[in-house]
């Protein structure tokens, strides 16, 4: 039998399907022309019920709320090379009709304590059910491959303490966030080289007939 939480969750599993095709179909679309993709690859999921749960106790979000005051039940992460392809990739959200952006939380610029860095852009979507239109909250975390890999390393392990870090790991994570920035800045500044050896790679590969 459907539970209840099958069916509160069902336009947000929908919307995340929907949206992963969408943000997956932008790569695809600069593949097509031959530039470098702002966008390295998509992911997507649908909050588990106890992490719901968990945050909304934790916020103090009643139940009969979760609509209107948890904005991530549906979660996209797009991963980027560059810092600077973030902001390409915001401005291409921002032009979008498919849905509106609701709010923008910058946490490049004004780092976590943690020393988690993402940008958040939490957007309005309008799922299509066989009983007419719903409007659903998700929001989409833009991140470079760099803060991607800080951001799972720490997100484990704050699952094993519970988020109480012995003060030796959170010192080591906030170097790790330091060393993961620094990364993000090396590269930005050879950005023009790794286009240009990524550009002459796929051309390879296509000349092969495996592009
Ligand atoms: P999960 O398991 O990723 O779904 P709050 O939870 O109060 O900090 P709020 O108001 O929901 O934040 O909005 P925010 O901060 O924009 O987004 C919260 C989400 O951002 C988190 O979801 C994480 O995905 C990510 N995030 C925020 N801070 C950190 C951090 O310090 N470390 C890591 N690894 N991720 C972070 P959830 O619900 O915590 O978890």
């Amino acid at each position: 039998m459907v539970n209840h939480w099958d069916l509160f969750l069902a336009p947000y599993k929908q919307a995340v399907e929907e949206l992963k095709v969408k943000l997956r179909g932008i790569r695809a679309q600069f593949e097509m022309i031959e530039a470098h993709s702002p966008i390295e690859f998509v992911t997507g999921r649908v909050k588990p019920v106890a992490s719901i749960l968990d945050k909304a106790q934790k916020k103090n979000i009643p139940l009969d709320r979760l609509e209107e005051e948890m904005q991530d039940i549906a979660g996209l992460r797009i991963m980027c090379q560059f810092v600077d392809d973030i902001k390409t990739v915001v401005e291409l959200l921002r032009q979008r009709n498919d849905f509106t952006i609701v709010e923008e939380r910058d946490y490049i610029t004004q780092k976590k304590e943690s020393g988690y860095r993402s940008y958040h852009v939490v957007i309005r979507y309008p799922v299509q059910t066989i009983r007419g239109e719903k409007n659903i909250l998700a929001e989409i975390q833009i991140r470079t491959l760099a803060m991607n890999f800080w951001a799972t390393i720490e997100h484990s392990l704050n699952y094993k303490y519970s988020g109480r870090f012995p003060e030796d790991i959170k010192v080591r994570l906030q170097r790790a966030a330091e060393a993961a920035y620094r990364l993000d800045e090396e590269m930005s500044k050879i950005r023009f080289e790794i286009q240009e050896a990524q550009a002459a790679f796929s051309r390879k590969q296509e000349a092969k007939g495996e592009g």
